[in-house]
C-alpha cells in the first residue's frame, strides 16, 4: 500500500502552513494524488473518527476538527514503498514535544490534540479515509 491520506487539521490552516505542510511531503518523496478543503460537520467528524468514540478526549477532538476547514491529501509514495509508514514517520508522535526534531508536529504542532495534521496509522485504515473523502475514485 504506498497509498496514505493526510489531513492538515484547523490549526494548521489557521496557521498559515498548508504550502509549508505540501512542500516537506512532496520534498520527502510523496506525490500528490488529489486534495480538497472542506469544513466536517460533527456528524462527518464523528463516523471518521469513530475508532475513538469510547475515548477520554472524543468531545474535546470532534470539537477541534469541525472548528474550521481542513485539507484532506491523498498522497501516493514515490517508490513502491510503504508509504502508510513512511508518512508516519514524517509527520512524527500524537504529542508535537515527543516528536523528532523536522517532524511535520515537532514544528508546526502546539499540544496533543491541536497537533496540526493526521496521517492513516494503516493500510486498512488508509482506504476507509481515502474512501471517506474521495470516494471510490482511487
Ligand atoms: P495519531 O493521530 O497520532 O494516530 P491517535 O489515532 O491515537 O493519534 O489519536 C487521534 C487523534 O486524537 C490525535 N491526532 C489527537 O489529535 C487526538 N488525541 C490522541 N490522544 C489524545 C489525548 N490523550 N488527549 C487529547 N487528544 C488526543
Amino acid at each position: 500500500m504506498n497509498r496514505t491520506l493526510l489531513i492538515i487539521k484547523p490549526d494548521a490552516v489557521r496557521m498559515g502552513v498548508i504550502g509549508e505542510i505540501l512542500a516537506q511531503v512532496e520534498r520527502e518523496g510523496f506525490k500528490i494524488l488529489d486534495l480538497k478543503m472542506v469544513q466536517l460537520t460533527r456528524e462527518q467528524a464523528e463516523t471518521f473518527y469513530a475508532e475513538h468514540r469510547n475515548k477520554p478526549f472524543f468531545n474535546e477532538l470532534v470539537t477541534f476538527i469541525t472548528s474550521g476547514p481542513i485539507v484532506a491529501v491523498l498522497l501516493e509514495s514515490a517508490e513502491s514503498e510503504n508509504g502508510v509508514k513512511k508518512l508516519r514517520m514524517i509527520v512524527g508522535a500524537t504529542d508535537p514535544l515527543a516528536s523528532p526534531p523536522g517532524t511535520i508536529r515537532r514544528k508546526w504542532g502546539t499540544n496533543i490534540t491541536q497537533n496540526a495534521v493526521h496521517a492513516s496509522d494503516s493500510p486498512q485504515s488508509a482506504v476507509r479515509e481515502i474512501r471517506f473523502f474521495f470516494g471510490d475514485k482511487f
